[in-house]
């Protein structure tokens, strides 16, 4: 949901989305080109920064919402999406942009994932995937693939990693997008999609860290766009595309056709069926405690 403009802050550019805390992430790392893309997807959007709320988890990625003039809620490490619902359900005027580590929302955040996508929370995950704990210095996280060398693991990797993609496909996340750190434009297009998409959407923004495992080399090598033919309304193509040996798609793999009634929209209508049976609704039972 995006709201309305009328009473918008004047952001015509990045010097107006900008804090006055100057970043702190290492030269080079990925996280530098999401939050480029974060502000001029707003610049483009023209969004109310007084309406919008960037959450972040606990990491290098957590950062971020400091680097912006928005409101940001830095929270507990793998609770974003739990915060970031609060935040929606309390108000639901406000744009909710969720922001967090490959670690914080696959391996301790990992349980949130499917609830904020059947819940169809109406709010944006950015999940700023290194394939590694960079803020506590290098251990290997769920999307370490075996492919990849990390100092903390001189042996190499031993499990198989998760796809991120494959996991919002599986959970029926209403709108499910690929984004590389190194491709800004792209990526600010795609989170200006996932911005204005109604209900829970999901970015999996690929974002290397380059003091613990650097691995733009590897993602140059493999990314490719996904081919325009591909319809984003089909979920079982998008399946097949995340499934392509070798390759490393971006853009749009999943939007669904139908928008789906949102959390906040679902709560409502139930508040107002209880009403009409005479029975207290949530506002009114929300009262009795203020
Ligand atoms: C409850 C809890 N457990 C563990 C930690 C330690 N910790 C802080 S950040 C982090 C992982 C960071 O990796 P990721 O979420 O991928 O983010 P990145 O730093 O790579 O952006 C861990 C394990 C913590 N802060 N809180
Ligand atoms: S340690 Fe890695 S993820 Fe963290 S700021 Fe440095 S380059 Fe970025």
């Amino acid at each position: 949901m995006i709201t309305n403009k009328s009473t918008n802050v004047n952001i015509k550019s990045i010097a107006d989305i900008k804090s006055a805390v100057a970043p702190i992430w290492c030269p080079g790392c990925g996280d530098f080109g999401v939050l480029s893309a974060i502000y001029r997807a707003f610049i483009e959007l023209d969004l109310d920064l007084k309406n919008t709320v960037i959450v972040s988890g606990i990491g290098c990625s957590g950062r971020l919402p400091i680097f912006t003039k928005c409101y940001g809620f830095h929270g507990v490490h793998g609770r974003v999406l739990p915060t970031a619902t609060g935040v929606k359900l309390a108000n639901p005027n406000l744009n909710v942009i969720a922001v967090g580590g490959d670690g914080d929302g696959l391996a301790i955040g990992g349980g949130h994932f499917p609830h904020a996508a059947r819940r169809n929370v109406d709010m944006t995950y950015i999940m700023m995937d290194n394939s590694v704990y960079g803020l506590t210095k290098g251990q290997g996280s769920p999307t370490t693939a075996p492919v990849f060398e990390l100092k903390a693991l001189p042996y190499g990797v031993q499990e198989e990693n998760l796809n991120p993609i494959a996991l919002a496909l599986a959970y029926d996340v209403s709108f499910v997008a690929r984004a590389f750190s190194g491709h800004i434009d792209q990526m600010t297009e795609l989170f200006i999609k996932a911005i204005q998409h109604k209900g829970f959407s999901f970015v999996h923004a690929i974002s290397p860290c380059t003091v613990f495992n650097d691995t733009y080399k590897y993602y140059r090598e493999k990314i490719v766009d996904i081919p325009k033919e591909h319809d984003a309304h089909n979920k079982k193509a998008a399946l097949d595309l995340w499934q392509t040996i070798g390759k490393v798609y971006l853009g749009t793999f999943y939007e669904s056709e139908a928008a789906r009634t949102d959390l906040t929209t679902t709560l409502k209508n139930l508040s107002e069926t209880l009403q009409k049976k005479g029975k207290i609704s949530t506002e009114d039972l929300l009262d009795q405690f203020f």
